[in-house]
């Protein structure tokens, strides 16, 4: 039998993850499923895959026989460093195509409006105007968009926009072919690849070179009257830079879904920025159903003593 728990963390796994984990993992006959807020001893005791948003302090030794934490994420940071991070298990993140596309959705629908500088016609309505100054909106085509990360989230975001009609431009550890997609990689390339960006998106995991690294100097990189859209993590953004660079004109507006602290404070400048548009960390979020059958199929893989697709080499570091 193949041991699995699901551990509820926040009060919506219960209610929102529980039924399809249950449909998936509990109609699998070698497969004993359990979930709640804790196992009872003797379950976590045989436990061999622990499922969840993160870890406990206890953790640490209260799964003896545990193979895998298979996390409910794609980002790791729930569990990279973590000091109750089982010793003897490996680590899988979420992949699921349904949430690369949910991502692209969000990028999508924030390049657009930017695009068609959406944001200042609202606010000049707002302000009492109607069409201030007569322009005919660019074509797709004149707007380049630079992603930094090509990984699930980035490469399904670039075909999506590049689908749009968007000029594509992509920037990744290592060299990446995507067709019709400009590709760019390393730190090297990495003011060629902002010179050329008219509105950048970051979709990078956080690692000691991601940190900070959307500051003054990277935002001074992209031409004038750039916008960013930032789904990456809080701590890649340096919060005044942005701020000094939306005042100074230099960056036109900014779409955040991730911020240094969530929720955002309350008397947070982001909060009440005429130019900057934030949402509550839900640019892509795991969807039960495809999200359960993800993790059978990477349960089964380990079983099969193959290396499902989202299994975490934390030599890397993401
Ligand atoms: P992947 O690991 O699949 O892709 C990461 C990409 O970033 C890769 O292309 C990688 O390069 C690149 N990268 C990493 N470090 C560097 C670096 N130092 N310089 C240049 N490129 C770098 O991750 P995902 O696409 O699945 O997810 C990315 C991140 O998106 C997550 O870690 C998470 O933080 C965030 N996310 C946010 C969500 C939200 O709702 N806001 C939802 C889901 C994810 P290479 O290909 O060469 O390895
Ligand atoms: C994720 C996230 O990493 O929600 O999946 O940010």
């Amino acid at each position: 039998m193949i041991t699995v728990y699901f551990r509820h963390i926040y009060p919506f796994d219960g209610p929102i993850y529980g039924p399809a984990l249950e449909d998936v993992l509990g109609a699998e006959p070698d497969i004993e499923f359990h979930q709640g807020e804790e196992p009872c001893p003797d379950f976590a005791d045989r436990t061999s895959y622990l499922i969840g948003w993160r870890l406990k302090r206890h953790d640490k030794t209260s799964w003896p026989h545990l193979k895998a934490v298979m996390g409910l994420a794609a980002g790791i940071d729930a569990y990279k460093d973590h000091p109750a991070f089982p010793e003897q298990a490996r680590l899988v993140r979420m992949i699921d195509p349904a949430l690369a596309n949910q991502m692209a959705e969000y990028v999508c629908a924030y390049a657009l409006r930017f695009h068609r500088s959406m944001e200042q016609q609202e606010a000049e309505i707002r302000a009492g105007g109607w069409r201030e100054k007569f322009t005919v909106p660019p074509t797709a085509d004149k707007t380049s968009i630079g992603i930094m990360g090509l990984g699930e989230m980035g490469t399904q975001t670039a075909l999506m926009l590049r689908g749009i009609g968007f000029q594509v431009r992509g920037w990744s550890r290592s060299r990446k072919d995507i067709e019709g997609v400009a590709t760019f990689a390393g730190a090297d390339a990495f003011q060629d690849f902002l010179s050329g960006t008219d509105i950048l998106v970051c979709l990078l995991p956080l690692t000691l070179e991601t940190e900070n690294i959307i500051n003054r100097e990277c935002l001074s990189f992209l031409p004038r009257g750039a916008c960013l859209i930032h789904a990456g993590r809080g701590q890649q953004l340096v919060e005044q830079d942005l701020l000094d660079a939306l005042d100074s004109g230099h960056i036109r507006a900014a779409a955040l879904d991730v911020f240094r602290e969530e929720p955002i404070p309350e008397n947070h400048p982001f909060r009440n920025h005429a130019s900057i548009f934030c949402t509550p960390h839900m640019a892509a979020i795991t969807r039960p159903e495809s999200g359960a059958r993800a993790i059978l199929q990477a349960i089964r893989d380990l079983e099969r003593g193959e290396s499902p697709a989202g299994l975490v080499d934390f030599s890397k570091g993401y």
